[in-house]
């Protein structure tokens, strides 16, 4: 070789490489591929025997990953299902443009359907099945910009009335409105799961594919063949929740679980990976996580190409070709494709001359190709021991052509003029005659027009239609007075944390004939932190194999015990991860018609602060369950500082609308509400779910007075009325969480100043102002009636003497309810950054502890000149106040 020219080089490895590939022909013209991967892993073993280093390589080239002599025919009339995609095309997009114009700026996506719609129809038509009949449905994830498609499907169903599409995005006309996106607190008989933020969606299905095998594991659901879709967009898979857990779902083989991601190669302001390729980018990342991935890439029309490509050269073209070159081609004309494209080797041009510009023009990318798309889908549903990803190209609003079709403005497009309505008629040959299409008329075939019954016996045959939402759990109510009776009797001089005292209630529900089976304990690798080690054995933690080695802690009480059957899902270190398990568990009742009752539990500080969205998820989807939020509150956890220590979450749930959060301080207050809880949701069927904070700091839980149990749930009750209720000047003191026993120690530190005050409890600040609200709104609109009086001010109205009102969490909780109060509140709380210290110097520091509370009072009181100045000034001396200490919130 050394004395040879380089073109001779060159014209030799040409015939080297002819030689080789014409070798590997043979052996694949022999149809056996197990053979022609043999072969090929013997010549990567000789080369690296040899030292040759083969560059890692996790993609496939750029195309197809089923090749055109691996298809099977499409069952069904591909020509019906042209024609019925084309309605839905249609209405969706009348949807949207008719939308603005009756009222501007009401918003709208026509583009991202138009890239999908034949990914959805063949589903519809082939593949998403019903629960008709009782079947367990598919679980489909829309991609949520792409709701006007589904509506629209729905429409030409009959599932929708026109009226109902009227209404897109008006969600308050009379009648009802169809929500911008997937929203199944607005539309529960339809939608099932919210998706529009965009990344929850698929965590969540993947999650829920888990959630499957955990219930088919533990004997809650028979096994099936159910699948769970997530369609995702390309841009989408840029949040890390999109990508994040995907080497659990190929851990567990969860080959129920298939990803469509619509790589239309555009996102809302221009191309994804304008100088890369997305789909390349997103094959090594599923492959290399363990997924099956398939492309589709391009039509039917390129097979006879790529058929004819002997040398490779138009895969080669096809896989150097950048993202934002190839959404210029959509744009283009067949002559830019041809020069651009093709013309960069004589080859090429040889390979295509026989086709005219508009016939290269009109060649079609995978995703709009539905021989494809459905070969993908059936290779995907049969695939065993892993889930899988189809990779699929698409354009960008398909169909618009100039009003938006692969230009970067084509996301928020969602106008048309005349011509634009006219051009996308006639690319689909909409029946709406000339003089109407201005309008955007929704168009319907008739009831008995072949269409419709095409469209009603595939979906007959496919378990009815989707989608669907159905609560399919019947309603409980398990007598549970044996699980919570003990916690009413208090625990004497023993001590206890809420946390402790939450585990053995959660050890008891575990225990329950009834209940138990359908308790789904949920953890973050915390468990050890909240004392839950013992459920460990008792119930053991979900693995989907069982346990294939021996424990290092087997000789001990309370080994790490995995079984097929546990029942602890034991996420590891996701918050988010757990919270998707959260809403697959507590939405069970309706997805699955299982009963589950989740009790999450962690970190307080990793709740609504980090995955806050994925709770707002949870609340759209009508999630049941219980959500703990464990070593809450700013002083109460000791030793860990600013980024752990809580005074706020409570402040975050207030804005969750079906969240009831409670901040008990006693075992009975949390027997109570949790009781109650269950009552609610799984009884009477309430779409709430419960925020509890709860502690780790041991105090002795009193047993419960006499009726409190209504003021627990209502959110405030008195604890414990003044000894000296003959003292002249009088508090109120309130309480909760863990800072209550601070203002019980601040009743008796008063007593000694000659101060006589009341304890209140107060279990809930968001549920209180809720009332108080409730109460206020209803006398504004029925100013001639009796006002009704909110249950705060009821509480407060006969007592005497100043309010203080104190909690381990920002001073806004209090303050919510003090202009129902009648007279001012006085408020301490915990704003600012925590620190690490213990308790007494956190509570010190933010002026919450006994000594502060009881200061407070009497500061208020000698203001109302109900005390005198003297003794105020004696008690800052007696309790070490120092009045210029810094202020927390400022540091
Ligand atoms: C968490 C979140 N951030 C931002 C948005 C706003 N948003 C809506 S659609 C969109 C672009 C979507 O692009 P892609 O995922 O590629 O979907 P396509 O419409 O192209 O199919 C963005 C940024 C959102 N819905 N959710
Ligand atoms: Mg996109």
């Amino acid at each position: 070789m050394k004395n040879l020219s380089p073109t001779e080089i060159a014209a030799l490895e040409a015939v080297e490489t002819r030689e080789w590939l014409e070798s590997l022909d043979y052996v694949l013209h022999q149809g056996d591929k197990g053979r022609t991967v043999r072969l090929l892993e013997a010549l990567r073993a000789r080369a690296r025997v040899s030292g040759v280093r083969l560059p890692f390589a996790a993609n496939t080239p750029y195309i197809n990953t089923i090749s055109a002599g691996e298809h099977v025919a499409r069952p069904g009339d591909g020509a019906m299902e042209r024609r019925i995609k084309s309605l839905v095309r249609w209405n969706a997009l009348a949807m949207v443009v008719r939308a603005n114009r009756e009222s501007d700026g009401i918003g709208g996506h026509i583009s991202t359907y138009a890239s999908a719609a034949t990914l959805y129809e063949v589903g519809f038509n082939h593949f998403f099945r019903g629960s008709d009949g009782g079947g367990d449905a598919d679980v489909v994830f829309y991609q949520g910009h792409a709701s006007p498609g589904i509506y629209a499907r729905a429409f030409v169903e009959g599932r929708l009335t026109e009226e109902h599409l009227r209404n897109f995005r008006r969600e308050l006309r009379p009648g009802g409105g169809l929500s911008s996106y997937p929203h199944p607190w607005l539309m529960p008989e339809f939608w099932e799961y919210p998706t529009v933020s965009m990344g929850l969606g698929p965590l969540m299905a993947i999650y829920q594919a888990r959630f499957i095998r955990y219930l088919e594991n533990r004997g809650l659901k028979k096994p099936s063949d159910q699948k769970v879709w997530a369609f995702l967009g390309d841009g989408e898979t840029d949040e890390p929740e999109a990508l994040g857990s995907i080497s659990l779902a190929a851990r567990e083989k969860l080959d129920n679980l298939i990803f469509v991601i619509n790589c239309n190669l555009q996102r809302l302001d221009g191309p994804v990976r304008g100088n890369g390729q997305i789909i390349q980018e997103l094959e090594a990342v599923f492959r290399g996580a363990g997924w099956n991935v398939i492309k589709v890439m391009w039509g039917s029309g390129w097979d006879d190409l790529l058929a004819r490509d002997n040398e490779g050269v138009l895969v080669k073209r096809m896989g150097e070709v950048v993202d934002g070159e190839y959404q210029r081609y959509v744009v283009e004309d067949g002559a830019y494709f041809r020069k651009h494209f093709f013309g960069t080797d004589p080859r090429l041009l040889e390979l295509v001359k026989h086709l005219s510009d508009d016939e290269l023009k009109s060649l079609r990318v995978g995703g709009h190709d539905p021989v494809k798309v459905y070969n993908a889908y059936r290779a995907a549903v049969t695939h065993q021991g892993a889930p899988t990803v189809v990779l699929v190209r698409t354009i960008k609003g398909y169909g618009l052509g100039e009003a938006g079709e692969g230009k970067n403005i084509t996301h928020q497009q969602k106008k048309m003029n005349e011509a634009d309505l006219l051009h996308f008629r006639e690319r689909f040959g909409i029946p709406v005659g000339d003089d109407r299409v201005a309008e955007a008329p929704f168009f319907r075939p008739d009831e008995s027009s072949p269409e419709l019954r095409y469209m009603r016996e595939r979906r007959a045959l496919l378990g009815g239609p989707v989608p669907k939402r159905t609560v399919r759990a019947p309603a409980i109510r398990p007598k549970l007075s044996e699980v919570f009776d003990e916690f009413a009797k208090g625990t004497g001089d023993r001590k206890a944390s809420t946390t402790m005292v939450f585990v053995k209630m959660l050890a008891k529900l575990l225990r329950d004939k009834e209940i138990g089976p359908l308790v789904v304990p949920i953890v973050p690798d915390e468990a050890r932190t909240f004392g839950m080690e013992s459920l460990f054995r008792a119930v053991g933690i979900y693995s989907s194999i069982g346990q294939l080695y021996e424990p290092v802690d087997m000789d001990t009480l309370l080994y790490y015990k995995e079984a097929k059957n546990g029942q602890i899902l034991e996420e590891g270190i996701t918050e988010a991860g757990s919270m998707s398990s959260f809403i697959a568990a507590g939405t069970a009742y309706a997805t699955h018609g299982v009963n589950t009752i989740p009790f999450f539990i962690y970190y307080s500080m990793f709740g609504f602060q980090r995955v806050g969205d994925f709770i707002w998820a949870a609340a759209d989807a009508r999630c049941r369950g219980f959500l703990l939020g464990g070593t809450a509150g700013r002083t109460t956890l000791a030793g860990e500082g600013l980024q752990h220590q809580d005074g706020h979450s409570h402040v975050l749930s207030l804005g969750v609308p079906p969240c009831r959060s409670y901040d008990p301080a006693y075992a009975y207050e949390l027997g109570t509400i949790i009781e109650d809880g269950i009552a609610r949701m799984y009884g009477d069927g309430e779409a709430i779910f419960y925020y509890l904070t709860v502690m780790n700091e041991q105090y002795e839980m009193p047993p419960m007075p006499e009726g409190v149990r209504d003021g627990i749930i209502k959110g405030l009750y008195r604890f414990r009325t003044a000894p000296n209720a003959k003292a002249s000047a009088r508090a109120q003191l309130i309480g909760s969480g863990a800072i209550l026993n601070e203002v019980i120690k601040a009743q008796g530190l008063l007593e000694k100043y000659g101060v006589a005050a009341d304890v209140w409890s107060a279990t809930s600040y968001n549920e209180l102002y809720r009332d108080a609200h409730r109460a206020e709104r209803w006398n504004l609109l029925h100013p001639g009636e009796t006002a009704r009086v909110p249950y705060v001010t009821e509480c407060l109205a006969g007592t005497k003497g100043v309010v203080v009102a104190a909690s381990d969490y920002l001073k806004s909780q209090p303050d919510m309810i003090a202009r129902w109060v009648g007279r001012p509140v006085v408020t301490l709380g915990t704003d600012g950054f925590g620190r690490s210290e213990d308790r007494t110097s956190l509570r010190d520091f933010f002026e919450v502890d006994a000594r502060h509370i009881a200061a407070t009072t009497l500061s208020t009181l000698a203001r109302d000149k109900q005390v005198d100045l003297k003794v105020v000034t004696q008690a800052f001396k007696d309790l070490e106040i120092n009045p210029e200490k810094v202020d927390p919130t400022t540091v």
